[in-house]
C-alpha cells in the first residue's frame, strides 16, 4: 500500500478564509492540534498569517506572538506527529523551530526570504516549497500561464534546485502546486487532472485543496459544506501521485484516503 500523510491545519489567525478566529485562544488551538493527530494527522501545520486572496501582510513580531506559544504547547504534548510552521518569514520560522517545529511550509518557496533555506539546511528540517503566481494581495487578478502544469512544474524544479544549492538535502523537500494561489478554476482543475506530471519530479507532492473556493464554485457550497468535495480531490489526487494532504477536516480525509489506498494495487503501480 502506498503511504500517505495528512497535514492538519491549525490556523491561529483572525482572518483565515475557512477557520479564521476559531483558534485565536492558544489553548483551543493546542487542543485542536491534539484532536487532528487523534484523527490521523502525521503533521500539524501552524499558521499565523492568512494567505487568502487579498489578505493583509502581518508583521513578523505579531506572527511570532501568534505562532510560538501554540507550537510550544503542541510540542510539549509529545504527540506522534511533526509540527510544521506555515510562514514565509525567517524570523518566524526560527522562533517556531526553537519552540519545537521541524518542518517549514513556505508558500513562497524561499523567494520571500531566501535565507530561510539556510535555516532549513542548518537545522536539518523538512520543508514544503509551494508554487504561487504573484503575491496573496493580487494573485487572483487575471492569472495567466502558457501551460499551467508545465509552468508550475518548471517553477518547482527550479525552487528544488535552489533549495539543494543552499544545502537542503533533496530528501527533505516536498513540493506543492499551490491550488488556488494565482489560479483560475480551470487552472486548478488542470493541475488536478495532470498532477502525475508534478509527481514525476520525484519528490512527495503536497496537495492543499481543503475547503477552497474552486470546490465551492463546482458544488455551490459555502466553506462549511465543502468537506465532501475536499475528500474527492484528495482521493483523486492520491491516485495521481500526491502523498501529503493539507486539510482542515482530517477524519473525513483520512477515511477517504485509507479506503483509496486499500483499493489501489499493492505494488504501487
Ligand atoms: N493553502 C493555504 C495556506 N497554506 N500551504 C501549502 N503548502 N499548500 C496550500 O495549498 C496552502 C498552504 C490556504 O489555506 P488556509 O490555511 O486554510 O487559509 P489562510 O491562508 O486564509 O489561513
Amino acid at each position: 500500500m502506498r503511504p500517505f500523510e495528512i497535514m492538519g491545519v491549525v490556523n491561529v489567525t483572525p482572518d483565515s478564509f475557512s477557520d479564521g478566529g476559531t483558534f485565536d485562544d492558544d489553548a483551543a488551538a493546542i487542543r485542536h492540534a491534539r484532536r487532528l493527530v487523534e484523527e490521523g494527522a502525521a503533521i500539524v501545520d501552524v499558521g499565523g498569517e492568512s494567505t487568502r486572496p487579498g489578505a493583509a501582510p502581518v508583521p513578523a513580531a505579531e506572527e511570532v506572538r501568534r505562532v510560538v506559544p501554540v507550537v510550544e504547547g503542541i510540542a510539549r504534548l509529545g504527540l506522534d506527529a511533526r509540527v510544521s510552521v506555515d510562514t514565509m518569514k525567517l524570523e518566524v520560522a526560527r522562533a517556531a523551530v526553537d519552540a519545537g517545529a521541524t518542518y517549514v511550509n513556505d508558500v513562497t518557496a524561499f523567494r520571500h526570504e531566501p535565507e530561510l533555506a539556510g535555516l532549513v539546511a542548518d537545522r536539518g528540517l523538512e520543508c514544503c516549497l509551494m508554487h504561487m503566481l504573484g503575491e496573496p494581495r493580487t494573485m487572483q487578478q487575471d492569472p495567466r500561464y502558457d501551460d499551467v502544469v508545465s509552468d508550475v512544474k518548471a517553477f518547482l524544479e527550479e525552487r528544488l534546485a535552489a533549495a539543494v544549492a543552499a544545502g537542503v538535502p533533496e530528501e527533505r523537500v516536498q513540493l506543492d502546486p499551490g491550488i488556488g494561489f494565482g489560479k483560475t478554476l480551470e487552472h486548478n482543475l488542470e493541475l488536478l487532472r495532470r498532477l502525475g506530471e508534478i509527481a514525476a519530479i520525484g519528490r512527495p507532492v503536497v496537495l492543499g485543496t481543503s475547503r477552497k473556493s474552486f470546490i465551492g464554485r463546482i458544488t455551490g457550497r459555502d466553506v462549511a459544506g465543502r468537506v465532501h468535495g475536499t475528500v474527492a480531490t484528495c482521493v483523486l489526487g492520491y491516485e495521481r501521485g500526491a502523498r501529503v494532504f493539507r486539510v482542515h477536516d482530517v477524519a473525513a480525509v483520512h477515511d477517504g484516503l485509507a479506503v483509496a489506498a486499500a483499493t489501489l494495487p499493492p505494488d504501487g503501480s
